[in-house]
């Protein structure tokens, strides 16, 4: 099983996404998601540019060995870009293990350890009121969990929150960032009132979750664990800039709230300690950001021995085929956690058909071989890539500040 051709397809519909397809000498065809939100033209320029040489050529079937070849092999190791075009391959690859053996990808994992994937879904509002009531309507719609975030009084955005129907926390096409105002004072202050009001109306019977995004030092981040103590918090967010392990140290001295972090992290390196160590509950490594099924794994499977559990990064800006991968492995793992699902702005649906449906708070794959997601390149050729930028963020006396 030879691969004769390796393809990559930048689409806007709605907002980018960046689709692998491999195609083998015996016409399977495989998807990897190869989206990284903002960076879209790099992992496009290396997957075209440096791996789609490497892969014709060779048997689709050693995905291991792929793995290895395409990660020893850049000498220059880890990084979002070359993981995520390394976890393009592999998603594709397992794609089409799935279709050659006519069996969904979880099948070939081990078959499914649970029912379905419980997922959490993202609430907010431009207060507490639109806030909680929008917690009430994923409630309504039979969600177990939600994550809660709320326009922060005196600021005139904060992250997290939905602009008008729309799935994305990112304005429009510009031709550079949008810039945000951090209080934390304001917010450390504020986000105690708006878990309260959330418990108080609205009860213990479901997971309350809540995202920081990066914003706090270690003490700041240890106070509003503490402050959320009463509520019950299934977890509190990448408290801290992830990048400094050691910060949950101290977090962990002072707060019983669980913690949660992983979202920018790409390999397990980034990750060893605080798993090893303890100092995190979750691990929110998503499977298109880090290396594949493959390598998210071995992630979960290191986490299992230390009682930390999966609870994957799933935001819009990760596509249908990054979303189904993970579901495949959250179906198997033995220390699943939870799966963010954010869903995906219309007229996504035209480019990715999925399998999975979502029904009683959990998500469902079908019964397809393979990953399960169908990629329409008439529709996604409809849909030209549009340049777009995250948004930063600045303090109220002009200092860049985390976003
Ligand atoms: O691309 C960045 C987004 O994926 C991120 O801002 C969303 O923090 C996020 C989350 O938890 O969904
Ligand atoms: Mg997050």
């Amino acid at each position: 099983m030879k691969i004769t051709a390796a393809d990559v397809f930048v689409t806007c519909p709605g907002r980018n996404y960046v689709t692998l397809k491999i195609t083998t000498d015996d016409g399977l065809v495989g998807y990897g998601d190869a989206t990284l939100n903002g960076r879209e033209l790099s992992v496009a320029s290396y997957l075209r540019d440096h791996l789609v040489p490497l892969l014709i050529g060779r048997d689709a079937a050693r995905i291991s060995d792929t793995w290895q070849y395409l990660y020893r092999g850049a000498y220059w190791r880890r990084g979002p870009v070359t993981m995520t075009a390394i976890g393009a391959v592999d998603v594709a690859l397992w794609d089409i293990k799935g279709k050659a053996a006519g069996l969904p990808v979880y099948q070939l994992l081990g078959g499914a350890a649970r029912d379905g994937v419980t997922v959490y879904g993202h609430a907010s509002g431009a207060g507490i009121d639109e806030a909680v009531a929008d917690v009430a309507r994923f409630l309504a719609a039979g969600y177990r969990a939600v994550r809660v975030q709320s326009s922060v009084p005196g600021l005139d955005s904060t992250y997290g929150i939905r602009v008008g129907g729309g799935l994305t926390y990112e304005p429009a096409a510009d031709d550079r960032p949008v810039e945000d105002v951090w209080d934390t004072a304001a917010y450390l202050d504020f986000v105690p009132r708006l878990v309260a009001a959330t418990r108080d109306q609205l009860g213990y019977g479901f997971h309350l979750l809540h995202d920081v995004h990066h914003r706090l030092t270690p003490i700041e981040a240890a106070r509003l664990g503490r402050s959320l103590e009463p509520y019950r918090m299934f977890w509190i967010e990448d408290s801290t800039p992830a990048e400094d392990q050691s910060a949950f140290r101290l977090i962990r001295q002072h707060t019983v709230t669980p913690l949660a972090v992983g979202e920018v992290f790409n390999t397990i390196w980034d990750c060893k300690d605080l798993i090893a160590e303890r100092l995190v509950d979750y691990i929110r490594t998503s499977v298109p950001h880090t290396g594949g099924i493959t390598h998210t794994r071995r992630v979960f499977d290191f986490a299992d021995t230390y009682g930390v559990r999966s609870g994957s990064h799933g935001a819009g800006d990760i596509s249908p085929i990054g979303i189904a991968a993970a579901l495949h492995l959250d179906l198997t793992i033995p220390n699943f956690g939870i799966q963010e699902y954010m869903g995906h702005l219309d007229p996504a649906g035209e480019v990715f058909r999925s399998g999975y449906h979502l029904a009683d708070g959990m998500l469902h794959l079908g019964d397809e071989p393979g990953i399960g997601v169908q990629f329409d390149e008439e529709a996604a050729a409809r849909y030209p890539y549009q340049a777009r930028y995250l948004p930063v963020n600045r303090l109220t006396d002009g200092s860049m500040h985390d976003w």
